[in-house]
């Protein structure tokens, strides 16, 4: 624990001390990083900037090539290797429920002080400081807070990046956890310079074909599974081969199957190829609430929101899909 902890302080105030107190930072986000966690990384790294911090932004790697519906995203700055000064610099996971998503080994060498910023409801608090608020639409809404309670102004870089966050964890401010409050703060993040129609065109079009061909296989394939409460597909080396595209264009492909009809749960499951160790990645979806699937992620040692969840796993498709199936079973009919 650091000396400059309030106890008596809320988290976020404790948040506000800490980065001020501070000087050098590293940033962080999840594997397999999302629209919020790139934009609230790249938020977070603009704000630190604009209070005069040294901020560097670290991403593993292998996260590389980024999705394409983030590209646009301008991450040049992002390190693949902790830099040599790590051990006296302050971490902040941004969007990470908990640290195995994001096995920075040297960062528990080095036994960084670490602000863990999220709002997953499964966060499981590996900070020194926890900033998680469950209610909060998005990582990208926090650190927003963050830049009023800091008093920064708000850059349109800032307001680019974490309108992403914003527009992407909501369904484009359509899910459950949208209300009035994303909407104001969507506001005054149009009012800081976002381009909205520019920002949807970057999200969601600009599609390459190999990735609708893709996404054409994948809905061609639909398999229904527990008396039709899960809807699943399945998306194998060979649909890569002879759609031309590749596992980064599978972003976007469960909404589709989480809108079929009767679906409880929506299923994708992919192979990675030589991405990775694990042989495929499953990302799961609840359509009506009704099933918490990070409960069947964090089964097989993923994690994320009750109504969209992701693990990786190594289990042929069969004994996968009987999991699966399984799971949403056991749940529905405890
Ligand atoms: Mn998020």
């Amino acid at each position: 624990m650091s000396e400059t902890t309030d106890i008596g302080a809320t988290a976020i105030e404790r948040v506000v001390g800490e980065i001020r107190s501070r000087e050098r930072f590293i940033l962080t986000a999840h594997e397999g990083p999302d629209g919020d966690a790139l934009g609230s990384l790249l938020g977070m790294h603009h704000l630190l900037k604009q209070l005069g911090k040294d901020s560097v932004m670290f991403l593993a790697s292998k996260e590389f090539p980024l999705p394409i519906e983030y590209r646009f995203l301008p991450l040049e700055e992002v390190f693949h290797e902790a830099p040599a000064d790590m051990a006296d610099r302050t971490a902040i996971f941004l969007d990470c429920g908990n640290i195995d998503r994001m096995p920075v080994d040297s960062l528990a060498a080095e036994n960084v002080f670490t602000i863990n910023i999220d709002h997953h409801h499964d966060n499981t608090l590996f900070g020194d400081v926890n900033l998680v608020e469950v209610d909060a639409s998005s990582t990208a809404e926090i650190v927003y807070e963050l830049s009023v309670l800091l008093g920064a102004g708000i850059t349109p870089e800032m307001a680019s990046a974490l309108y992403v966050g914003l527009v992407t964890d909501t369904g484009k401010f359509m899910y459950e956890n949208t209300n009035a409050r994303t909407h104001r703060i969507a506001a005054d993040l149009i009012e800081a310079g976002v381009q909205v129609d520019e920002t949807y065109r970057r999200l969601y079009e600009h599609v390459p074909i190999e990735k609708l061909r893709l996404l054409s296989r994948a809905l061609e394939g639909i398999q229904y599974h527990c008396d039709d409460q899960l809807v699943l597909a399945y998306i194998a080396t060979a649909d890569y081969e002879a759609s031309g595209g590749s596992e980064e264009m599978t972003e976007g492909i469960i909404d589709h199957l989480r809108s079929v009809e009767g679906a409880r749960v929506a299923a994708l499951i992919r192979d990675l190829g030589d991405r990775g160790r694990a042989a495929r990645k499953v990302s799961l979806r609840s359509s009506d609430g009704e099933v918490d699937v990070s409960a069947i992620a964090r089964e097989r040692g993923g994690g994320g929101h009750k109504r969209a969840a992701g693990f990786s796993t190594d289990l042929e498709l069969e004994p996968l899909v009987s999991f699966l199936c399984g799971e949403v079973s056991r749940q529905l009919d405890p």
